[in-house]
């Protein structure tokens, strides 16, 4: 099919609870949503780049700029028949994952649903639900924070991961392990640590974590394969995997045990794909990691869990967790043993409500092969 027309939408939608990270705390989530037109149908991806270069290097003005100006002209009226052909087109163009991710996946959405199969089957995946949990932020206060892990375990997640940073360690995790004796519990500090804090980290291995992610340099892997040999807990990256090359490098020097993969950070999901297949050829368990998406990007991370060797839950928390009211619909809501259940419909599965989409876009582009208009 050839694609005729790509279209940008910077959506911004209010949080239903402020989540902060060892980096800042977002009130809301703005992104931008992707729209590829073919055939009278349309594919959807979701560019997970934030307002401010925080959690990754790029932003929202960066990824626009990336798109407008170098990945859509290559795909514009180009002949598609698989993802493959739009990977290569894109081969040039060095950095900039979360873009490369938006526009990529909405080909994906898109050949799903010309193909009609759901993304999931495309991707190669068999399974029709996949295990989930919920990442807590930094609260308040202690008495807070229990108060969430109390909810959430109500709710039925069966995987609670806290957010971690100099301060709010050791005292945090020790409290919600004396209170979840057997809770599968694991911590993430987004880069707040050195080597030098180590020590930290050693008194974490008595509370079984199933891993602790991304603690040092969000570009290292040298560090934490010293740091992973000092520690009994696996260590799990993050910000530091951009690729399957990082993937590969990362696991040759003992970096880490396990992965946490992320559509928008490794480029989307072909090269996601890869990092599963090479984590799978050498028995390292990887999860899919999330990034406060919407439902378009939700359903991707859905698909994306149901290969094979995705052997731990992801931070792929029902709907509700997120938006009150969502981009897209229907919602993704939490079932019996901490799952969401995949779609089965043609492409990701859910459909972008145009009066929602209306409601929350900032700013607008659209490029035809006919022509451009902003
Ligand atoms: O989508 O439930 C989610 C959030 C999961 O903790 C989460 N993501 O480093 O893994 C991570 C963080 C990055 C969030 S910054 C928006
Ligand atoms: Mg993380």
């Amino acid at each position: 099919m050839k694609i005729e027309c790509i279209e940008l939408h910077y959506i911004d939608l209010p949080l239903v609870h402020p989540f902060e990270t060892s980096f800042g705390r977002e009130f809301t989530r703005p992104c931008i949503l992707v729209a590829v037109r073919a055939d009278g149908l349309t594919g959807w991806g979701e560019c997970t780049a934030e307002v401010g270069p925080w959690y990754s290097s790029e932003t929202i003005e960066t990824a626009w700029h990336i798109l407008r100006d170098f990945l859509i002209p290559v795909v514009l009226d180009l002949e598609v028949a698989s993802p493959a052909d739009v990977v290569a087109r894109f081969q040039r163009v060095r950095g900039h994952p979360m873009a490369r991710a938006g526009l990529e996946n909405g080909v994906w959405d898109l050949l799903a649903q010309a193909q009609g199969v759901s993304l999931a089957s495309l991707l190669g995946g068999r399974r029709d639900r996949v295990e989930v949990g919920v990442s807590i932020g930094i609260e308040p206060t202690l008495e807070a924070l229990l108060a969430w892990v109390d909810q959430y375990v109500a709710e039925g997640y069966g995987r609670v991961k806290l957010k971690i940073k100099p301060g709010w360690d050791v005292e945090v995790v020790r409290a919600v392990r004396e209170r979840w004796p057997d809770l599968p519990l694991q911590v993430d500090a987004n880069s707040a640590y050195t080597l030098a804090d180590a020590p930290v980290f050693q008194e974490l291995d008595q509370f079984d974590l199933l891993l602790i992610e991304q603690p040092l340099h969000y570009d290292d892997i040298v560090d934490h394969a010293k740091l992973q040999a000092q520690l009994r807990t696996p260590l799990c990256l993050d910000e530091s995997i951009h690729s399957p090359e990082h993937a590969r490098w990362a696991l040759d020097i003992g970096a880490c045990r396990v992965i946490n993969i992320k559509v928008g950070r490794v480029g989307g999901l072909t090269a996601a794909r890869q990092i599963h297949d090479l984590c799978a050829s050498q028995g390292v368990p990887v999860w899919c990691g999330g990034m406060l998406e919407t439902n378009v990007g939700r359903a991707a991370n859905v698909a994306l869990a149901t290969l094979a060797n995705f052997a731990l839950p992801g931070d792929i928390s029902a709907s509700a967790r997120y938006y009150r009211e969502d981009i897209a619909e229907p919602n993704f809501v939490l079932d019996d043993g901490s799952t969401l259940s995949v779609p089965s419909g043609p492409g990701l599965g859910v459909r972008v409500v145009p009066e929602r989409l209306a409601a929350a876009c900032l700013r607008h582009l659209v490029r035809s092969a006919g022509g451009a208009e902003e």
